[in-house]
């Protein structure tokens, strides 16, 4: 296996290519990233991690890009990855990240890849873990992962960052919507984007109140939640105030003796063992068993109600139990 050992070892020196083909490898849910991801594992842990999410269209690439420039004025390696997980073959959406984001292409200080996580087991939590890995034993000081704020995976995410930001932009609709994703709850940092549009101070008090309405949510580290105006397609319209908030942020957990880092990455290793040993035993429950098309069979039973879910579930286990005791 000397090729896959090199590999690990080219993504500990900074390898570009090393790296965008690990990453790959991870995206496409190929097992064989699994012995360089534990290579690699010792290696990482640290890097800053900051999630960027928020309803399509809001303005997230071209604020990262501005987040990515400020972070290399200040002479930080960048890692970023954008999660698009709806469109694996249209490209659309990875396309507009890249050239939103392309002036960086040519720094070396900056890895900017895309995951469309066509992996079939795990999904995009899984990936997007990995290939936080990938990207912090290689080096990069600050990993930022953008997802659109969609669904629970997306959710996840973010909230296993050290530092997340939800963006918005001003108008009711987007800010329902945020509430529903439950994104609420996970912002450390609300940017309302687009300030150059009406009705920004509007937005802002809005989340105010519903952050008051909220302040049992996850802020169990004492953070105060912070809302920043912002016009992303401008340098000096609230960007500074973004940077500014997610270093004041990122001190804040630091000050706290990494009290509250600790638990996120606790939580994160948590997350990251649990979908593991979840889907191993899942892959193997079910060779036991015979494949998948045994449970096909089980599946139609149910469908013409021969059977029913609870009861098949558990003879399932039981086989599965009684295989396992043979
Ligand atoms: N007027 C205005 N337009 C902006 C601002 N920020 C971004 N835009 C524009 O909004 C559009 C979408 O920006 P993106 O950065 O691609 O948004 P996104 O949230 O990354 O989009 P997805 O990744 O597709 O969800 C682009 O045309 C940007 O130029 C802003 O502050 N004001
Ligand atoms: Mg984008």
């Amino acid at each position: 296996m000397g090729a896959i050992d090199s590999l690990a070892d080219k993504v500990l020196k900074g390898d570009v290519r090393a790296t965008a083909q690990l990453i790959r490898r991870v995206d496409d849910g190929d097992k064989e990233a699994f012995s360089d991801l534990a290579k690699l594992y010792g290696h990482a842990g640290r890097a800053y991690i900051i999630g960027f999410t928020g309803s399509p269209g809001v303005g997230k690439s071209t604020l990262v890009d501005r987040i990515i420039a400020r972070f290399r004025e200040d002479g930080k390696t960048v890692g970023v990855l954008a999660i698009d997980p709806t469109s694996p073959f249209s490209g659309g959406a990875i396309l507009g990240d890249r050239i939103r984001m392309q002036r960086h292409f040519l720094d070396d200080g900056v890895f900017i890849r895309s995951l469309a996580t066509r992996g079939k087991f795990g999904g995009l939590t899984r990936s997007t873990a990995d290939a936080i890995v990938v990207l912090d034993a290689m080096g990069k000081d600050v990993i930022i992962v953008e997802t659109v704020g969609v669904g629970q995976d997306e959710v996840d995410i973010v909230n296993s960052a050290h530092t997340s930001v939800v963006v918005t932009v001003p108008g009711m609709g987007d800010d329902i919507q945020a509430i529903k994703a439950g994104l609420m709850e996970i912002g450390d940092l609300f940017v309302v984007n687009k300030a150059d549009r009406d009705g920004a101070g509007k937005t802002v008090r809005e989340i105010m109140f519903m952050l008051q309405m909220n302040s049992n949510s996850r802020r169990f580290d004492g953070w105060e939640t912070r809302v920043v105006e912002c016009v992303a397609t401008e340098a000096h319209k609230g960007v500074e105030e973004v940077y500014a908030t997610i270093l004041e942020h990122k001190r804040y957990l630091e000050d706290r003796g990494k009290d509250h880092r600790k638990d996120l990455e606790r939580n994160r290793a948590f997350g990251q063992l649990m979908d593991l040993f979840r889907e191993g035993l899942f892959e193997r429950a079910l060779n036991k068993l015979g494949g998948e098309q045994v449970l096909e069979v089980i599946v139609q039973d149910i469908v013409s109600r021969k059977n029913d879910p609870y009861r098949a579930s558990l003879q399932l286990l039981n086989s599965v139990m009684n295989e396992v005791s043979n």
